[in-house]
């Protein structure tokens, strides 16, 4: 009996004296130094009374030390649940009760904003300063908590269309088939120096990226954020890149992203959200390298892929990688629909969570008995077998590869003073791919005041959140059944932010 996520993450590259982490300020981290500072947390956090089981939240800005939290959580049985940076203290309030979180990790600057959050709670609230500094001066080696492949290893809050964020839960068997399907289909191998220039408190950062860097005893390039001038300056230093479609539209804006620039690189991976096609087809033609699109949930991590050889096909996301199972169904009844058909996307295999944090109901609607998830985006298999999304069957704006929940939003700004309802829509955005609008009812006579509802959503929404754009309307469109009609909406608004 070991701990299946820690030893496979860590097993084949203990204390190698091999680079994990190149830091913007050019200094570095071994693999066997960030084991040793994983230790460190492991028993700072011991400390702290979290015992197996435990789940530790944390939100601070992207650092190597946040990772090693990550990593300690691993060793030490804990359950880890990274927040976005970006949430108000009461977005972080709600995941760090409802989670029942042991201990709380936050900025140093955080600290009296978030006391009244962790003490409703009841999680012992720490700064990052504080726990690294206690961690510092605890023994360098920790020993692993034996686990086995079903035990939780991360919460991620996933928000809904309706209601409340959903904690999913992440087993170590998740995570870990995820990784080790990833690095054998992607060729990560430790010759490899990963481009980590997105954030680490979600999937995409943390366990597509570092998980798979970690397990191939590779290293990571670790920029604190997508920053294009960085990201142009070292591209040459790497092997690999994973980012957002948002990150491949900038750097081809911009004239220094040419061949040579990328002449040593071997993999430019793209996910989270939809790739246009003719993205794809434009940076082809740019570097020479067509980009390998693959498509994940948080419930789910990876589910389908691109062929590393083999053709990738612009406007698909690939095959079912080994050991994950697709089918397209019927989204009225369920039932599984002929190959070409357009239908709802359902998943089974090792990669597929463990359902909602104390949410039966909510796991029951989207996690079959049978172990197939109903992932919510509408789709096609093409003759090879090539996965096509061409929509959402759930009500779901993804802005430069963050997700925004409408309800969220409209609930918020019902309650403002003036406004009689409202509807929040995504419309394509030249850099986001998709940006938020409101449009407004106004509940008497004279029109609500735009500037004070927009500040008002300061408190209660992360800024990435807030509508690009709010308009009045009379009355919301809707269909005879009473239901409000979003496509209209979206089409009439559909040009407001076209280059
Ligand atoms: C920042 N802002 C945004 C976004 N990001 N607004 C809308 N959508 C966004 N994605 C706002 C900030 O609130 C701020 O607003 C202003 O833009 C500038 O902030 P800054 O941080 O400087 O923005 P940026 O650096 O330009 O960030 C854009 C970004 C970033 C690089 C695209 O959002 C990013 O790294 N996105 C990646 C998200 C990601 O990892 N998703 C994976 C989810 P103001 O000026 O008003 O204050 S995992 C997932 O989806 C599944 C599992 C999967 O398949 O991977
Ligand atoms: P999240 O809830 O943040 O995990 O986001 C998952 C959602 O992102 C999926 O259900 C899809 O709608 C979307 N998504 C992820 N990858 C892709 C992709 N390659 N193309 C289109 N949509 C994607």
């Amino acid at each position: 009996m070991g701990n299946p996520l820690f030893d496979g993450l860590f097993g084949r590259h203990r204390g190698a004296e091999s680079v994990f982490l190149h830091l913007s300020d050019g200094s570095m981290i071994t693999h066997g130094r960030f084991l040793e500072r994983t230790a460190r947390f492991a028993h700072a956090l011991t400390l702290l009374r979290a015992v197996p089981g435990d789940r530790v939240a944390l939100q601070v800005e992207k650092c190597p030390d946040a990772l090693a939290i990550y990593a300690a959580c691993a060793q030490a049985g804990l359950v880890f649940l990274p927040l976005n940076t970006a949430y108000t203290a009461d977005e972080v309030g709600y995941f760090v009760e409802n989670s029942g979180a042991k201990v709380f990790v936050c900025e140093g600057a955080r600290l009296e904003t978030l006391g009244p959050v962790a003490e409703r709670a009841g999680a012992v609230l720490t700064d990052l300063g504080s726990l690294a500094a206690m961690a510092e001066a605890q023994p360098a080696e920790f020993e692993t908590v034996v686990r086995d492949g079903e035990h939780l290893a991360a919460f991620l809050y996933t928000s809904g269309t309706t209601g409340r964020s959903k904690g999913a839960m992440l087993s170590q068997r998740n995570l870990l088939s995820n990784a080790e399907v990833l690095v054998e289909a992607w060729r990560f191998t430790e010759r490899d120096v990963l481009l980590h220039a997105l954030p680490i408190f979600h999937t995409h950062g943390l366990f597509v990226a570092t998980n798979i860097t970690l397990m191939a005893g590779g290293s990571m390039i670790f920029l604190p954020k997508f920053d294009l001038e960085e990201v142009i300056r070292l591209l040459p230093d790497a092997t690999a890149m994973m980012g957002v479609p948002t990150f491949y539209t900038r750097l081809l804006g911009d004239a220094r992203f040419t061949r040579d620039l990328t002449a040593d690189m071997r993999l430019f991976v793209s996910g989270s959200a939809p790739l246009l096609a003719e993205t794809h087809v434009a940076f082809e033609g740019r570097t020479g390298h067509r980009i390998l699109e693959r498509y994940g949930m948080t419930e789910t991590n990876m589910n389908t892929s691109n062929p590393y050889e083999g053709p990738r096909k612009a406007g698909t996301v690939g095959r079912p990688l080994p050991g994950v199972e697709l089918k397209i169904t019927d989204p009225g009844t369920g039932a599984q629909l002929p190959a070409g058909k357009i239908g709802q996307i359902e998943v089974r295999g090792p990669n597929v969570f463990q359902g909602y944090w104390q949410m039966p109901e909510k796991t029951r609607e989207e996690l079959r008995e049978d172990g197939f998830f109903i992932t919510g985006d509408l789709g096609r298999v093409d003759a090879d077998g090539y996965v096509e999304i061409v929509g959402r069957n759930k009500d779901l704006i993804i802005s430069g590869g963050y997700n925004i929940y409408p309800k969220e939003i409209e609930g918020v700004l019902d309650e403002a003073e003036g406004v009689l309802e409202s509807a929040v829509i995504g419309v394509p955005h030249p850099d986001f791919g998709e940006t938020v609008v409101a449009a407004i009812v106004p509940e008497g006579e004279s029109a609500p005041d735009l500037d004070a509802l927009a500040n008002g959503l300061e408190e209660r929404l992360a800024r990435f959140k807030h509508p690009r754009r709010m308009v009045l309307v009379e009355a919301l469109p809707r269909n005879s059944m009473g239901k409000v009609q979003k496509n209209v909406l979206r089409d009439r608004y559909a040009a407001l932010f076209s280059a």
